[in-house]
Formats: structure tokens, C-alpha cells, sequence
């Protein structure tokens, strides 16, 4: 079974409301990130917890380990289920986001090799693979790596065991759901719903996998 989460990066409220209504009864999760907060704010996670479903913060954080909890806090207050951290900053700076997720009951999920073609530029070479050994030593709940690049997910894999993956770049980066869904626990599809004339079909359609 593969979770299907909505990268909702629309900048308005009302878009934002839209789209997570005619979608909800197909998605597993809601993603939000800069887009959407810095055009509307952080209490949109209150708007969007109307529909039912877990909200992720994707802000990729990548600062020391007090300015990464402080980020972590706001987010969890406002009543998000998960963030998004960078890994490359190192090992306190992530273990500061899993502590304060797992301090609100909540999940983090550390990138460790994106998605989009410049990605290759830094994180290939042994960097992801690294980056997935902090997982384990941190305690966090899973790792994001790229449905753009099936094979480099599969190794990942290997690297984290059971922890979950979610895995961006379906539909709008050219990502394949079939290639990548049988070895990942969740598939984050933006542009290719939102965008959609028919959100919720498109919703549908990706949520087979589910
Ligand atoms: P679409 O390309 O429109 O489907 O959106 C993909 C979503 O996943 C966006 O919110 C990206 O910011 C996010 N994302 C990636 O595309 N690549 C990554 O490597 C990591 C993420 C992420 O952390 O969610």
C-alpha cells in the first residue's frame, strides 16, 4: 500500500481549500511548504485540518539545531503531523527536528537525495548514502528520495530498511508511479493534481496505488 500526499503549492487560501476538498476523499496526506505559507500564513494548517488529514511541513529546514527546534515548535503547534528536514546539515541539527517532532507526537522525515536534475550535482558521490545512516543514528521516522530516479531509491532503501519513504517527483518532473510505488510507503504528487483540469480524477488516479 502506497500513500498518496498532495503537494498542495498553490499560493491562496481559497485554491488552497478548492483543491483539498475535491481531492481529500483520495489523498492520505497533505503537504504544505513555502508556497502556500508565506502567501497565507501558518494557520492555514488549521483550514486544512477541516478535511481530516495528517499535514506535512515541507520546509526542507536546514539551520543550526536551535533555530531548526524553533522552526520544528511553530510548526507543530499550528497543529502540523510531520516535517521535512535537510540532512546535509548534519547530525544535531536533524536530531533537533526529530526530538521536537517526537515531543508532539509527531513524524520527521530527513530528504537525502532530491529530486530535480541538478540534485546529481552534490548529493550523489556518497552524500545521500550518508545522509540515510542519519535516519537510523537520529531516530527519525523516514527519508525523502526521488521517484525521478527509481534506482538510486532502491539503494536508498537498502540503507533505511523499514523506515518509510516518501517519494516526490511523480507526474510534473516525469516521475513514473508504477516504477516507483512498490518500494516506496508514499508518492507526493504536486503540479500533476493541482494543475489538473480535473483534480479530484487526477487525485483519483494517482491514488491507485493506494
Ligand atoms: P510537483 O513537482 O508539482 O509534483 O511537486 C513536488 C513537490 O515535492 C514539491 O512540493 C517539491 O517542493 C517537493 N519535493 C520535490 O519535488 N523534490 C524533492 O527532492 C523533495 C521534495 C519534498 O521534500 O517534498
Amino acid at each position: 500500500m502506497t500513500d498518496l500526499i498532495l503537494a498542495l503549492d498553490v499560493t491562496s487560501r481559497t485554491e488552497a481549500l478548492r483543491i483539498s476538498l475535491e481531492t481529500a476523499p483520495y489523498l492520505d496526506a497533505i503537504k504544505i511548504g513555502y508556497p502556500l505559507v508565506l502567501a497565507e500564513g501558518l494557520n492555514i494548517v488549521r483550514d486544512l485540518s477541516e478535511f481530516g488529514l495528517p499535514v506535512i511541513a515541507d520546509f526542507k529546514v536546514a539551520d543550526i539545531p536551535n533555530t531548526n527546534r524553533l522552526i520544528a515548535e511553530e510548526v507543530f503547534s499550528h497543529g502540523c503531523s510531520a516535517i521535512i528536514c535537510h540532512g546535509f546539515v548534519g547530525k544535531d541539527s536533524v536530531q533537533a527536528c526529530v526530538d521536537t517532532a517526537h515531543d508532539h507526537r509527531g513524524e520527521c522525515y530527513v530528504v537525502t537525495e532530491m529530486s530535480h536534475p541538478g540534485a546529481v550535482d552534490f548529493f550523489h558521490g556518497g552524500i545521500a548514502e550518508r545522509i540515510a545512516v542519519l535516519v537510523d543514528e537520529t531516530g527519525a521516522d523516514g527519508i525523502i528520495a526521488p521517484a525521478t530516479r527509481p534506482d538510486r531509491t532502491s539503494l536508498l532503501r537498502n540503507l533505511v530498511g523499514n523506515k518509510k519513504i516518501l517519494s516526490p517527483g511523480v507526474g510534473a518532473q516525469g516521475g513514473d508511479p508504477t516504477a516507483i510505488a512498490a518500494i516506496v510507503d508514499g508518492i507526493i504528487v504536486g503540479r500533476a493534481i493541482y494543475e489538473s483540469p480535473d483534480p479530484a480524477g487526477s487525485a483519483r488516479e494517482y491514488g491507485k496505488y493506494r
